[in-house]
């Protein structure tokens, strides 16, 4: 094993991975840019190191500033979390030359996974399905219009250079195609400076159905299940879960063994993730694998009880894995809210500010992946992701419920978030039923952000100037509505809306 570890990241994964170097007996060595010089996974770690100012072109992206600080602390491997140089090949490459080991596949996997056409190629060839397309570059309109008859529209242009869904174009007849090519050409290379896009049939209504896979060096390479991950906006993913309602057990079989199928193909080690969609006829597309820890990655260590960033680092020395495929089945359900200073009454505007009150959330079942503290300055030079919040339970419905108990414990004051958010989502009727699909947010977003009605609103104004009129001393009280309300059996929704009203009457603080 390891002595020392340097973190090529920041916040909520630098202190997962401090916290996995501990159980493990590492040495943790922290980098951190001006803005973070207070941060948690600063102090958390057992070492730090400045790395630059605090845009990340001149901190965490610098490559030559991790080799740099690895050196000076005598770091054997690096881990560089995700985000960030997670997924740079000529840094896998530089920190292997460095002759330190990089917590991560080898960097020709990452090269091999980079190209979309080239990661659609390796997957043809290894018997992996694809969505119907090309893997070459279209020519022009009319060897794109030739192709698209040929698949039937809709169908999807997509950057060759892409992922994540930029220089993405859906076509509905030949006489869009023109402007849709140019679109996604002028995106592709803006993103990516590369101009190529090609094409595929558009699949309608898919959710997006992940599988984690985990390789060691001695060619064991293990699928841990899937997640779900539907509920996304604008290709951020909002709320996992794993397993998905839309998976069996022969189907997770599957679907895990084609996972594991083009991940060989690609020379693959340590923990990565094959993206799919999987369609309403349960026909899966493998769509991308992203070789990187995935911020969702707690909620398949929560099912499986494996500890994937512990495990990273354990096979990046040199362990053998000691799990059996059949022995890997998930145990109860686990869901992640993603909890981001983003307004969503405001379009998920980010949002800004210093926190100045922090409650967690705890009880059974509860995981809190954060990096933030009371005091923490929140601003525009990161990603506006302040914590995970991860619950497991025996069910999907015994989960949500626990999700819905777990948010509303959760005060952060100072920044906006998007913790309302995801408590109406937990009250919503189709994603408790797991009607839920990659379109289902957008088509919801207005219904799921939309602010208190003006009554409510008006009323709410009336009751708070009289409540600072009473110098906010207010007294604890059961609300007159009490039996009523706590009548029989109630809904997580019932006693929230009752919990409301009674807050609305002046009745109760809180
Ligand atoms: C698709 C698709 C429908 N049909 N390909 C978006 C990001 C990139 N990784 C691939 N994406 C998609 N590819 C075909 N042929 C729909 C999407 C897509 C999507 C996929 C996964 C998660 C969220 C998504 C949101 C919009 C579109």
């Amino acid at each position: 094993m390891f002595n020392t570890i340097l973190i090529a990241n920041r916040g909520e994964i630098a202190l997962r991975i401090v916290r996995a170097c501990h159980e493990l007996g590492v040495r943790s060595v922290a980098v951190y840019s001006d803005a973070d010089a207070h941060a948690p996974h600063v102090r958390e770690a057992d070492l730090a190191v400045r790395v630059g100012p605090a845009p990340s072109r001149e901190s965490y992206l610098v490559a030559d500033r991790m080799l740099e600080a690895a050196r000076r602390t005598g770091a054997e491997a690096i881990h560089p979390g995700y985000g960030f140089l997670s997924e740079r090949e000529p840094f896998a490459r530089a920190v292997r030359d460095a002759g330190l080991v990089f917590i991560g596949p080898p960097a020709e996997a990452i090269a091999a996974m980079g190209s979309k056409t080239a990661a659609r190629r390796l997957a043809i060839g290894a018997g992996v399905p694809v969505v119907p397309g090309t893997t070459e570059p279209l020519r022009d309109v009319d060897d794109g219009t030739a192709t698209a008859e040929q698949f039937g529209y809709p169908v999807l242009l997509k950057a060759a250079a892409g992922g994540g869904g930029k220089g993405m174009r859906v076509v509905r007849g030949p006489g869009e195609f023109a402007g849709a090519l140019d679109a996604a050409r002028r995106e592709a290379k803006n993103a990516f400076g590369d101009d190529a896009v090609y094409i595929e049939q558009y699949i309608v209504g898919p959710r997006h159905v992940e599988i984690q896979v985990l390789g060691d060096t001695f060619g064991t390479i293990l699928s841990l299940g899937e997640r779900e991950c539907s509920v996304q906006r604008r290709n951020q993913k909002m709320i996992e879960e794993a397993p998905s309602v839309a998976v069996s057990a022969e189907l997770r079989r599957r679907m895990g063994e084609t996972a594991v199928r083009a991940a060989r193909a690609a020379g693959y080690v340590n923990a990565g993730t094959c993206e799919f969609l999987l369609d309403r006829d349960g026909a899966f597309y493998f769509l991308e694998m992203n070789t990187r820890l995935q911020v969702e990655h707690p909620v398949t260590e929560l099912v499986t009880g494996i500890d994937i960033v512990q495990w990273q680092i354990r096979i990046a020395a040199g362990e053998r894995l000691p799990f059996r495929q059949e022995d890997i089945s998930p145990n109860g359900w686990a869901i992640e809210c993603r909890i981001t200073s983003e307004d969503p009454s405001n379009g998920f505007l980010p949002s800004t500010g210093r926190i100045s009150f922090l409650r967690l959330p705890g009880g059974p079942g509860v995981r809190w992946d954060g990096g933030i503290e009371v005091g923490s300055d929140v601003g525009l030079h990161y990603d506006p992701m302040l914590a995970q919040l991860v619950v497991h339970a025996s069910t999907r419905d015994a989960a949500i419920a626990r999700m819905h108990r777990a948010l509303l414990e959760l005060t952060l004051e100072g920044v906006e978030t998007s913790r309302d958010f995801h408590l109406r989502v937990m009250e919503d009727e189709e994603f408790r039923r797991g009607a839920i699909e990659i379109q289902w947010l957008e088509r919801r977003l207005a219904s799921l952000t939309s602010v208190l009605p003006p009554a409510d609103a008006a009323r709410a104004a009336t009751i708070a100037a009289a409540l600072l009129a009473e110098g906010e001393r207010v007294r604890r009280v059961v609300p007159s509505g009490a039996n009523g309300g706590a009548a029989g059996s109630t809904s997580a929704g019932d006693r929230v809306a009752w919990r409301r009203a009674a807050r609305l009457d002046g009745l109760v603080e809180g």
